[in-house]
């Protein structure tokens, strides 16, 4: 990333010092994983671009935004609806982060055993590294698993700008009230921030913009069913991640370039891998940049990635919202029906979880499913053992997989997975 930026991230406050360590390690690890890959479609070539600018030219373009007046949202969960955030004429980013970050300070604030996810966003803020956070006018939190919700009501020592929305853990018709009356208090706030009201014709912008990119990944999702695999899992999990920081417009636009490339490819019967490589399916915690760390291991010991069942993959993405209404109280009821739906493992019970596990392992023809938690995460971790059962009982090979974002257990994960592949052949 160009010098050019230094002033710009001066100016947001982050520490240079930090931050180039930071960029150093990102860089480093993107070479290494993504561009050391074979048989790539060159259409990802956008990626590697937006990837080389991700804190540079997107955070650029964002500082332009809110130049012109329009706000900045950032959130760290896909329950946040990015629809009311576009209607009220805001741009929605994504602030997960998937590396370690200034841990001795973090561990300060949290305890040692929190899960990794929470203790970088954390660290991101303490180590002054994210541009992402620091330019953002409301950063929303929401009360999913303890673990958020008990760090957001520390966070809010840290952040001036925090927002916390209640979500449901029950599927019931009290839960889908409280989820409800908590996207209306939202929809007020953003009217708020923006000081645009949100109007009928504005939140059907939101939902066709948030459709239309839903749909694109659908559509590669779809493609990724194909034997041999056009795209590698990395690739495709890269593309999900870009989902969270990218202009929506032109994200979609990519993807669909990506899915042109991709049908030729299928077409032509060329493969990232041979036809017959053992096919993994991926479920659990969400991965965000740069937790490559499963894929990168997964691909490097002889089997491909095909899915992801992570909110960073279809559970993020999976339904599309209802754009048939006119009225506004009509469109923010199909805003609240469709992320009713959404199966995270705060939710008890939550059997359409492993329904949508096993429909997603036929029909992307995975020969076999990684369950992937973080440490400490107790809701995925809770879940995990029902769901290994019930597939191994079903003679659907699953292993469980219990991680952080650390490097220390490469080697051991590794060990584990050559033998569980070696089995599937
Ligand atoms: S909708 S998965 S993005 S909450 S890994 S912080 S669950 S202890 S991230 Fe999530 Fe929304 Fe659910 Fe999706 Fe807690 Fe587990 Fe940590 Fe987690």
């Amino acid at each position: 990333m160009s010098n050019d930026y230094r002033p710009m991230w001066k100016e947001l406050g982050l520490d240079l010092d930090a931050h180039d360590a930071l960029l150093n390690v990102l860089n480093q690890g993107y070479g290494d994983i993504y561009l050391a890959q074979e048989n790539r479609p060159q259409t990802m070539g956008y990626f590697d671009f937006v990837m080389s600018e991700v804190h540079g030219l997107r955070i650029r373009e964002l500082l332009d935004e809110k130049d012109q007046g329009r706000k900045i949202v950032g959130s760290y969960c896909v329950f946040v609806p990015e629809e009311i955030v576009l209607a009220a004429d805001a741009t929605l980013v994504g602030l997960c982060s998937g590396a370690d970050f200034a841990l001795e300070e973090v561990e300060n604030w949290l305890p040692r055993n929190t899960c990794a996810l929470i203790k970088s966003s954390f660290g991101f803020k303490l180590g002054k590294v994210c541009p992402y956070l620091e330019c953002a006018d409301m950063i929303v939190g929401e009360n999913t698993c303890d673990g958020k919700k008990k760090a957001y009501e520390t966070f809010a020592n840290l952040l001036e700008n925090l927002y916390v929305m209640d979500l449901p853990q029950v599927k019931s018709d009290a839960g889908k009230a409280l989820l409800a009356a908590e996207f209306d208090r939202f929809r007020q706030a953003m009217e708020h921030l923006t000081g645009k009201p949100i109007t009928a014709q504005s939140l059907k912008y939101g939902i066709e913009t948030v459709n239309a990119k839903r749909a694109a990944l659908h559509r590669l999702y779809t493609l990724r069913h194909a034997d041999p695999a056009p795209i590698s899992g990395l690739d495709a999990l890269l593309a999900n991640q870009v989902s969270f920081y990218d202009n929506p417009a032109r994200f979609t636009e990519s993807v669909h370039k990506i899915c042109d490339e991709l049908e030729s490819r299928i077409a032509e019967k060329k493969g990232v891998f041979p036809e017959k490589t053992p096919r993994i399916l991926v479920s659990g915690c969400p991965q965000a940049v740069p937790n490559w760390k499963l894929h990168h291991i997964v691909e490097t010991s002889g089997a491909v990635i095909v899915g992801e069942e992570s909110c960073v993959g279809e559970r993020g993405t999976r339904n599309l919202t209802d754009d048939t209404g006119e009225a506004l109280e009509e469109m923010m009821e199909a805003v609240v029906d469709r992320y009713f739906q959404i199966d995270c493992a705060i939710f008890t019970p939550n059997a359409d979880r492993l329904d949508h596990i096993r429909q997603m392992a036929a029909d992307y023809k995975a020969d076999a499913v990684i369950h992937y938690s973080l440490q400490s995460c107790q809701p995925y971790l809770m879940e995990s053992l029902p769901v290994e059962n019930t597939l191994k009982n079903q003679g659907l090979p699953a292993l469980r997989i219990e991680t952080d974002y650390s490097m220390q257990d490469a080697g051991q994960l590794k060990t584990r997975i050559e033998a569980f592949i070696e089995q599937l052949r």
